[in-house]
């Protein structure tokens, strides 16, 4: 099933930023979707296959950001 997970990312500072946080997290498999929003801080992410919020999380970690579930 497709699931949307909402991760908080900080360390964002301009918009090549958010281009390597959605390159990143669209890598992951599984994950079809990821847009990321630089003025709110959030990215809004469709995944299917039971992507875990943890990778996600890693993959931006990877990148050079910092994030954590959102909620
Ligand atoms: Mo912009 Mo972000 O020059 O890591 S790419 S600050």
């Amino acid at each position: 099933p497709e699931q949307s997970t909402q991760l908080v990312i900080t360390g964002m500072t301009c918009a090549s930023c958010v281009g390597r946080v959605e390159r990143a997290l669209r890598k992951v498999p599984g994950v079809q979707q990821a847009d990321v929003n630089l003025a709110t801080e959030t990215a809004h992410v469709s995944t299917l296959g039971g992507v875990s919020p943890d990778a996600l999380i890693a993959a931006v970690t990877q990148a050079g950001y910092a994030a954590r579930e959102a909620g």
